[in-house]
């Protein structure tokens, strides 16, 4: 029986459960996407909106790529599925090899899951088996950051470090503690690129190995750039200095690259690009151009040794998901590479870097605005809360923004910009001059 047989099936009452959402206020006055094409969504009523975040910062070509489209057409034509525990499937095993040929050098292996969240849990359970396939068991914390986003399973939302993210959810996962944030906008406001101030936060790491004991520590994660929370660039020199700690205790460095991997800072990994080398990077998102979900976890040839020396005929890693390395996703994924190769997307941000740092930073004299940052094709304009009503005022200009024409997300009152790297200097123009017309006349 349809339990819901009495329930009017309008909008308002959807079955739909929106994940990350104001499920009554968007049941009320929806925001639909039909259908996209390169730099542009469609509405249904066929409204035109420039895609200021790439989707969700994950369609780094461009959307509906044909070569990827026609990438999953055959895939799922072919193989829609293949058993990925003791099976395999020649595009698993091609798309591995492509991956790690983009990847920074050192990161010879790579595991697949489905999202950038199950890569999260994945490294962070990586390095634990590691430390103990070793003989250092010893090594069970967990280190994050505050203001850190890493998904939102149980490992990522434990050390994960926004608030609203994890309060209503227990006590999580035990072991797990926190480094400070980088955010410091007295000393640092409207930094271009990487703020002068802030290596010494690092410490902060030498200040918990301290208070726990070194030999208790795993691994540290931090996201080389923290995205999600409102864009905060690393000082200069921070990542170095966390990168020294680390090999100081013995302590396993993940670099949580779900956003800046795939040429979003004009290299093909943020690791490139600081000069940083981690243990394990975490990623997801522009690895399928987000067609297909998938996720992945690189790591040095070390860490993948050390779990090749028990018996050939024991299962050398008790880990995966039925979807690990997809053959619809390994095919989008193919089809993906092609595309950033063909076009160099993956350095094209080098040549756009500085158009878009100086339009970002025009934006200063614009009403409400206390902060701008920016890194790659990243950019965050913060505006001054309204005074009672913290994040109405981001949330007004995302909605008064797709009224307009543009996709421009918020979170609270950080304005994210990350569009397709496809995107061409007047669309560059355009996007900020719709935040400024809308500046302008929002209270
Ligand atoms: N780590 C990082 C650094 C991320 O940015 C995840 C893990 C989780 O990936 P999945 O694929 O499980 O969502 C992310 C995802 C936003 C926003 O508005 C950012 C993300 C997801 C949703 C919204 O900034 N990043
Ligand atoms: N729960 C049950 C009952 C399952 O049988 C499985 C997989 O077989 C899972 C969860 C995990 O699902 P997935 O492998 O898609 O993550």
């Amino acid at each position: 029986m349809n339990v819901r047989a009495n329930i009017p099936t309008t909008l308002e009452n959807s079955a739909f459960f929106m994940p990350f959402s104001m499920n009554r206020q968007f049941k009320k006055a929806p925001r639909m996407l039909a259908r996209a094409e390169g730099m542009y969504y469609y509405t249904p009523e066929g409204r035109k909106i420039l895609d200021g975040t790439a989707g969700l910062w994950c369609v780094n070509a461009g959307h509906c790529r044909k070569k990827i489209v026609d990438a999953v057409a055959k895939g799922v034509a072919t193989l829609d599925f293949a058993p990925p525990f003791q099976m395999g499937h020649p595009l698993a095993f091609e798309f591995a090899e492509r991956v790690v040929e983009v990847a920074p050098e050192g990161m010879t292996r790579v595991f697949f899951t489905n999202s950038g969240s199950e890569s999260v849990d994945t490294a962070l359970k990586l390095a634990l088996a590691y430390h103990r396939v070793r003989g250092e068991g010893h090594r069970v914390r967990l280190i994050g950051r505050e203001k850190g986003y890493h998904g939102v399973n149980f490992g990522g939302t434990a050390v994960g470090g926004i608030v609203g993210n994890r309060k209503i959810f227990g006590a999580l996962v035990s072991g797990v503690d926190h480094i400070r944030h980088t955010h410091d906008p007295a000393k640092n406001a409207f930094s271009r690129g990487q703020p002068q101030h802030g290596a010494e936060l690092a410490d902060d790491l030498e200040r918990l190995c301290q208070l726990h004991d070194p030999s208790t520590i795993a691994a540290m994660i931090v996201e080389p750039v923290a995205c999600s929370a409102g864009v905060y660039v690393p000082p200069v020199g921070y990542l170095q200095r966390l990168r020294e700690i680390c090999d100081k205790h013995g302590i396993l460095l993940i670099f949580d690259e779900v956003i800046t991997a795939w040429g979003r800072l004009g290299k093909p990994f943020a690791s490139d690009y600081f000069g940083v080398m981690p243990d394990l990077i975490t990623t997801a998102k522009g690895i399928t151009n987000g067609t297909v979900p998938m996720g992945a976890v690189l790591m040095k040839e070390t860490l993948y040794q050390s779990f090749m020396t028990g018996p050939e005929n024991a299962i050398e890693m008790p880990h995966g998901y039925t979807y690990s390395a997809h053959p619809v996703a390994c095919a989008a994924g193919l089809g993906t590479m092609e595309v950033y190769e063909e076009e160099g997307l993956l350095t094209r941000v080098g040549e756009l870097a500085k158009y878009w740092e100086d339009a970002a930073h025009a934006m200063r004299d614009c009403p409400h605005v206390v902060d701008i940052r920016n890194i790659g094709l990243i950019a965050a304009i913060e505006l001054a809360p309204r005074s009672g009503a913290p994040g109405a005022r981001g949330f007004e200009t995302h909605i008064k923004a797709f009224e307009k024409g543009a996709y421009i997300r918020s979170t609270g009152d950080v304005l994210a910009f990350a569009p397709p790297l496809i995107i061409q200097k007047a669309e560059i123009d355009q996007l900020f001059a719709t935040a400024r017309e809308i500046l302008r006349t929002i209270a």
